[in-house]
């Protein structure tokens, strides 16, 4: 099954947007199979956004991703990783649709409130890099029927 690794990050956590973030994944069929709340050390920032190493905005992201807590999902479904991506919206809010979470509730770039991995290899390396096997849950859930036609 195709995972996903989801973000609230510092701003989602401060504006007790959480739930409501949670709630948006939940509704859409994803399947919660890891969550912890979490203060990010730098190393594990610095790793997790690796790609970003030497852009201008680089420093200002770990600092934004390590400065309070956050809430880390790892989610799983058919899709999860294209399906998450399009219920988050576009990276920056202003171009982000109406009815997205960063199209509902964010404004700028630096403050998009939520991550979703952008591709089915970066979903489980990413779910690999932020969970160990043991924090992970893997548990039927009685409505997958009706979401998972297979
Ligand atoms: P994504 O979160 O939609 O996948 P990425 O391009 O992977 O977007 O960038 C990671 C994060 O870095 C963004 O969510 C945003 O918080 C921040 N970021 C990306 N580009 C810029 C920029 O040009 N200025 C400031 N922050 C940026
Ligand atoms: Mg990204």
């Amino acid at each position: 099954m195709e995972r996903t690794l989801i973000i609230a990050k510092p701003d989602a956590v401060q504006r007790g947007l959480v739930g409501e973030i949670i709630r948006r994944f939940e509704a859409r069929g994803l399947r919660i199979i890891g969550m912890k709340f979490m203060q990010v050390p730098r190393e594990l920032a610095e790793r997790h956004y690796a790609v970003h190493q030497g852009k201008p905005f680089f420093e200002p992201l770990v600092k934004y991703i390590t400065s309070s807590p956050v809430m880390v999902m790892a989610l799983e479904g058919t899709n999860a990783v294209a399906a998450a991506r399009l219920t988050i919206g576009a990276t920056k809010p202003n171009e982000a649709a109406a009815g997205t979470i960063r199209g509902d509730f964010a404004l700028e770039i630096g403050r998009n409130l939520v991550h979703g991995s952008d591709s089915v290899e970066n979903g489980q390396a990413e779910v690999g890099l932020w969970f160990a096997e043991s924090e992970l849950v893997s548990w039927p859930r009685h409505n997958d029927p009706w979401i998972f036609e297979g």
